[in-house]
Parts: C-alpha cells; sequence; structure tokens
C-alpha cells in the first residue's frame, strides 16, 4: 500500500518503533533550533548534561522575543546564548536577524528533513515539506545531546484543497483561519495534517508557511505540504536550489480522515477575542471601531505580505483613532522592502515600523490602551496576551489589517474601495547572512558567559509513593500555557531565573496562586485540576518547570495539550485524566487528595485510585504513560533520567 508524506518521512528517519497511530516512535533528527525566551533553559539543560557538542547535523539559536532592553537581564540572556552558541557548535541568529521561524524557513529549512525548534510555531516548516515540531527546551537539549525524538504517532489527517484563493482580497490567514473555523483549537490534538489535492499548486511556500504554522493554534503536531515546482522555484530564489527534492504522497496513500476545502470559496475571516478558533467573517463585523492593528510576526510577515501591505498603505493616511504597528519577520524581508522603498510607503501613510522580531505578539511593547480593539495578523488572542487585561484582540488577514488601519473600522478588503497589487514572487530574494553566525572551529578559548539574572535548573526529587496535596487551583477547558505561565516584557526577562518565574504563575487568573502554592509545599504540595485540552499554546516548559518548582505534584485534566503534557512529564509532574468526566464535577478547590501506591500503580494499570479525603469519595484518574515517559516521571523528570541514563553507558 501507498505511503503519505508523514510516513515517508518518519520510515526514512526512524529510530526506533512502529509507524502506527498511538505507538511510540523514535527519531533521528536533522535540524534543532531555540529562540531566546526557551533558549536559555535549553542550553542551560545542555551545558547541565555535560556534553562536549550538539550532536545533529544542524542546531541554530535565535533571538527574537526578549528584545527591549529595559535592563541588562535580557541583553545578559542574549550575551549567553550567543557565547553557548559558539561553545557547543550552533549558529546564532543575532538579535535584530528576525522572528526564529521565518528566519528558519529562508535560511535553513529543507523537503524531507525533520526539524524541533522550541516554539510551538515551529510547523512553520512544513510548508517547506519538512516534519518540523514544537518542543521543549529539555526535549531539545536531549535531542541536541544525541537521543532520538520520541513521540507517539499522531493520527495522519489529510486536507484535500481545491481550486484558487480569490488573490489578492483572499490571503492564506484566511485558509487557516478557515480551518480553525472548521476544527476548532482541539481538532488537530493527536494529528498531523498533511495537505494534498490540484489547489496546493495555487499556494506559494510563504503562503503554505501562514498555514502550517497557524496550524499549531488547531493543537495539531503539524503540519505539512508536498514539496514541489512551487518549493523549487522559492528554494532557488533564496539561493538553494540544491537543498530541494520532491516529496509528495502516494497516490493510493491513505488517511484517518479526509477534509475538502475549496480555496475558491474562501472569504476575508477574522477570529473574535479571545480565542483563535472565534472565527467569523470580516463583513458580519463590519463597521467595528478599530483602535490598534498590528502587522507581522512569524504567522504573517513575510516579503508578500509587507508589499501588499505596503500596496494599501502607499498615498493614504491611516486613521486618525488607530495606531499601526509593522514588524516585518525578518531582517531579509525588511532590507528587501527598505531596498524597494516600500519601507517609506508605510511610514508616510504613519505606520510605526518596529524591529523585526516578536514584538507586540508576546506582549514586548506595543500593548493596546485599556478596553480598547486590537486587530493583529498574528496567531494567538488569548486574553490578557497583548499586555492588557481587558483589551479586546482580533486575528486578520495581514491585506485586511492594513484595510483597517486606513479605514479605523472593520470592512471586508473587497468592499473597501481599494485596489491591491496583486503579487508576483520574486524569482531573487535579497540574500545576506550577515548576522547569522556559523559554528566555530576551534571553541577552546569560548567562554560562556552568564549574567547575574541566570540560575542554574531546577530538578525535582524522585516520584514518591503517596502524594497527598490541596486543589489549589480548578479550572475549565482549553487553558493555555499563556493563563500557567504568562508571558510579557515584566515576565520574560525571568526565563532564565526559575525562583524569580514562579511569582507569576496563574497570576492573571488568580493572583494569591504562588503564594498559596508556596505554603502548600511545605504540607505535600498542591495539586491543579484542569478541563480539556489544559496547556495549550506556546510549548513554554516554564509552564511546567515553575509549577514543579512551587511544588505542584500532580495535574488531573479531562485531557491534555501535547506539548504541555510532554513538560509536565519532562519536570516529574503526574499528568493524570480523570476516567469519568462527571468526577471533574465533585472536585472543589481547597480539597485534600490522596493517591497511594503511586509506585507499584505506575508500573501496573496506571489507574490510580484518588481519594478526595475532604468529600470523603474516591475516582479513578489513568496516566497513559508510555514506558519511557514512566521512567522519566519516576525519575523525577527528564534531566535526572538523562543523567542517569550517560552515567551507565
Ligand atoms: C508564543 O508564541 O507564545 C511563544 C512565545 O513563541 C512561545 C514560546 C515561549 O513561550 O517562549 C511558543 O509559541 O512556543
Ligand atoms: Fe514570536 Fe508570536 Fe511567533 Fe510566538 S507566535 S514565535 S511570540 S511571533
Amino acid at each position: 500500500m501507498g505511503k503519505n508524506m508523514v510516513e515517508k518521512i518518519f520510515a526514512s528517519h526512524l529510530a526506533y518503533g512502529e509507524i502506527k497511530a498511538g505507538s511510540p516512535v523514535g527519531l533521528k533528527i536533522d535540524q534543532v533550533y531555540t529562540q531566546d525566551a526557551t533558549g536559555t533553559m535549553a542550553w542551560l539543560q545542555f551545558e547541565a548534561m555535560g556534553i562536549e557538542k550538539v550532536k545533529v547535523p544542524l542546531a541554530v539559536s535565535y533571538v527574537d522575543h526578549n528584545m527591549l532592553q529595559q535592563d541588562y537581564m535580557n541583553p545578559d540572556d542574549h550575551l549567553f546564548l550567543q557565547t553557548a552558541a559558539a561553545k557547543y557548535g550552533a549558529y546564532f541568529s543575532r538579535p535584530g536577524n528576525g522572528i526564529c521561524h521565518q528566519v528558519h524557513l529562508e535560511q535553513f529549512a529543507a523537503p524531507g528533513k525533520i526539524a524541533l525548534g522550541t516554539d510551538s510555531h515551529t510547523p512553520t516548516g512544513g510548508g517547506m515539506a519538512m516534519i518540523a515540531i514544537g518542543v521543549g527546551g529539555l526535549d531539545a537539549a536531549t535531542v541536541m545531546g544525541g537521543a532520538p525524538f520520541e513521540l507517539n504517532m499522531p493520527k495522519v489527517l489529510k486536507i484535500h484543497l481545491l481550486g484558487r484563493l480569490k488573490r489578492p482580497y483572499v490571503t492564506a490567514m484566511d485558509v487557516i483561519l478557515e480551518i480553525l473555523r472548521r476544527l476548532t483549537v482541539k481538532g488537530g490534538v493527536g494529528k498531523i495534517l498533511e495537505y494534498g489535492g490540484p489547489g496546493v499548486k495555487d499556494l506559494n511556500v510563504t503562503e503554505r508557511a501562514t498555514i502550517t504554522n497557524m496550524g499549531a493554534e488547531l493543537g495539531a503536531t503539524t503540519s505539512i505540504f508536498p514539496s514541489d515546482e512551487r518549493t523549487k522555484f522559492y528554494l532557488e530564489a533564496v539561493g538553494r536550489g540544491a537543498a530541494w527534492t520532491e516529496l509528495s504522497a502516494d497516490d493510493d496513500a491513505s488517511y484517518a480522515e479526509v477534509i475538502k476545502l475549496n480555496l475558491g470559496k474562501i472569504e476575508p475571516l477574522i477570529a473574535q477575542p479571545h480565542s483563535p478558533d472565534n472565527v467569523v467573517t470580516v463583513k458580519s463585523l463590519a463597521g467595528t471601531k478599530v483602535n490598534q492593528v498590528c502587522i507581522g510576526s512569524c504567522t504573517n510577515s513575510s516579503y508578500q505580505a509587507m508589499k501588499s501591505v505596503a500596496s494599501i498603505l502607499k498615498g493614504n493616511t491611516v486613521s486618525e483613532g488607530v495606531n499601526l504597528l509593522i514588524n516585518p519577520g525578518a531582517k531579509q524581508v525588511y532590507e528587501m522592502i527598505a531596498k524597494e522603498g516600500l519601507t517609506a510607503d508605510m511610514v508616510a501613510a504613519g505606520a510605526r515600523m518596529l524591529e523585526s522580531s516578536c514584538g507586540p505578539c508576546i506582549g514586548m511593547g506595543g500593548a493596546p490602551a485599556s478596553g480598547q480593539i486590537s486587530v493583529r495578523s498574528y496567531n494567538r488572542n488569548f486574553k490578557g496576551r497583548s499586555g492588557t487585561k481587558d483589551a479586546f484582540v482580533y486575528l486578520a488577514s495581514p491585506v485586511s489589517c492594513a484595510v483597517f488601519a486606513l479605514k479605523g473600522e472593520m470592512v471586508d478588503p473587497r468592499d473597501a474601495g481599494i485596489t491591491i497589487k496583486k503579487f508576483r514572487e520574486p524569482s531573487r530574494y535579497l540574500v545576506n547572512r550577515n548576522f547569522l553566525i556559523p559554528p566555530q572551529q576551534d571553541t577552546s578559548d569560548v567562554k560562556v558567559m552568564k549574567g547575574p539574572n541566570i540560575k542554574d535548573v531546577s530538578v525535582k526529587d524522585a516520584l514518591k509513593d503517596r502524594i497527598e496535596a490541596a486543589v489549589l487551583l480548578k479550572l475549565g477547558d482549553n487553558i493555555t500555557t499563556d493563563d500557567i505561565m504568562p508571558a510579557g516584557s515584566k515576565v520574560l526577562p525571568f526565563r532564565s531565573n526559575i525562583p524569580a518565574i514562579a511569582n507569576f504563575v496563574f497570576s492573571n487568573l488568580d493572583s494569591t496562586f504562588s503564594s498559596r502554592a508556596m505554603e502548600a509545599k511545605q504540607k505535600g504540595g498542591g495539586i491543579i485540576i484542569g478541563g480539556e485540552n489544559y496547556g495549550q499554546g506556546s510549548s513554554r516548559e516554564h509552564a511546567a518547570i515553575a509549577p514543579m518548582h512551587l511544588g505542584i505534584q500532580a495535574v488531573i485534566a479531562k485531557s491534555f495539550a501535547r506539548i504541555h503534557r510532554s513538560n509536565l512529564i519532562n519536570f516529574g509532574i503526574l499528568p493524570l485524566q480523570f476516567e469519568q468526566a462527571a468526577d471533574y464535577d465533585k472536585i472543589e478547590q481547597g480539597d485534600r487528595l490522596v493517591i497511594e501506591n503511586i509506585l507499584s500503580v505506575i508500573d501496573g494499570t496506571q489507574v490510580f485510585g484518588v481519594e478526595n479525603a475532604t468529600k470523603g469519595y474516591s475516582f479513578s484518574a489513568r496516566s497513559g504513560l508510555n514506558e519511557r515517559e514512566r521512567e522519566i516521571v519516576k525519575k523525577g523528570g527528564l534531566l535526572p533520567y538523562t543523567r542517569e541514563r550517560s552515567a551507565r553507558s
């Protein structure tokens, strides 16, 4: 029987296991990349493993998130990352070079390869026909140390594309918003989305990358497009034609599910607050006032996106009531649009130009005013993520965003009376790699620099046989890692300092959480109760390390998001799933829960009896760990597990 693309790439990278949905597979990894907000931990963990050099063919350390330099903390992190990259054999992408996913697509992504990135939007590389997966820092560190990457084989869902996009008013962003509307933020959990069908050739590589990038919001493990003539054209244009190989699914390949999508029927769409799947047509919101517009991010800041925005702004003025912020995704794009005079068109219209970085997407500046409406070409609109708790953030295409900026209100770009130039893909991009420092041969005199805010990584004790702990917080469905561990300009500088960042755990939901947790830590620790899809969104492992630091022993939820579940395991926190959803309803914050015989149950059925000592009843919860995960949790996390294994070998 024929193979789909996922099966082909997995087969060519298989270290162990069986390519069968649900069973654990170990994969050999070609590329690993980190970004600064997750990377400091990843590189500290790599250092703690005591390995001399990275053992994957390519490692890249990017700086793109923590760019504001209000004091020494962020620049100290950058210096640490630069010196660690030099010491351990990674490329270093200097601050200013751009957002990791965009730069990686331009400079390193290649068809048929597997990449891991310490960021949930790593699937951007799927636009280049690679398997690109977001992971926690510790997973990345162990793979850079030479281990295969293990995951439970996801199901493969095919998105069969037909027709052609109605350009220039409908864009790739509208395609992924339509998929989010249909599948929701839980629809991709446990799945890889493989794109196919005749509509694929209508999309160029950067448009495909927009779609695979925001596939992260579906909870999917990753998404992938074929490698075809358009992939070849793009690779040649960025000066890397030699990296091209053809990749497509066999005609008789099979899929767990197939969804058809006609590109020609897609309209301009917009996600309303506070979830990326809360999608409606722009038309249905016409007339809604807009106060801020932000264009950029790893989803929508390609050369094509910037060019269409410039053509809308050219000769016009941004509406009086609107603040327009633009951050081109990479230095390459910035340099190109500057050379062509497009930056001048943007500035002349009144755009506030930001550097090539994540910026307002992660609350690093650009926060909206109280209660205001911000429309962004970004990928996440979780409450509070913009830095303003009561702001209303919408997500739309760069084209819609630029039109709103001029009109001061939402209007379907087709009804706005604005002519947009059709984009022609360039056959040559400007290639200037001067902000990428390649790995050095002789690193004997490199000293890794650590500023005073960079603290050693915390390690948990081995798993105990009995947990008696209080329910510190009971939460609903789709809790994000932004809810658990907020980002933003005040919190991000503490990413290398776990005791300090732990004070912010759940701070947007419950300002007393960390002090209550510290108190509970003295009395056996705490437990968190979650609903469905607990831990969706960002890959930040700080959403597990900081709770671990606060003494959290277990999270009991209806279901978990993939990356966060792995992060909990990696830091020795038991992820338990209610056997009966009804048991979720009975628990209340403050209840004391007792779990006994943990060590024998974890090696046996993995169905734990949980006693609610406050209310006097018991229920069961399942850990569902595979063999490796079980051993990791028993040791207290991946770091002690890896150390013990390397001591043995
Ligand atoms: C995000 O978009 O939330 C981030 C910031 O890029 C994160 C990583 C992080 O928290 O550092 C992600 O998506 O993984
Ligand atoms: Fe950066 Fe935003 Fe992309 Fe995350 S989603 S990598 S913060 S631009």
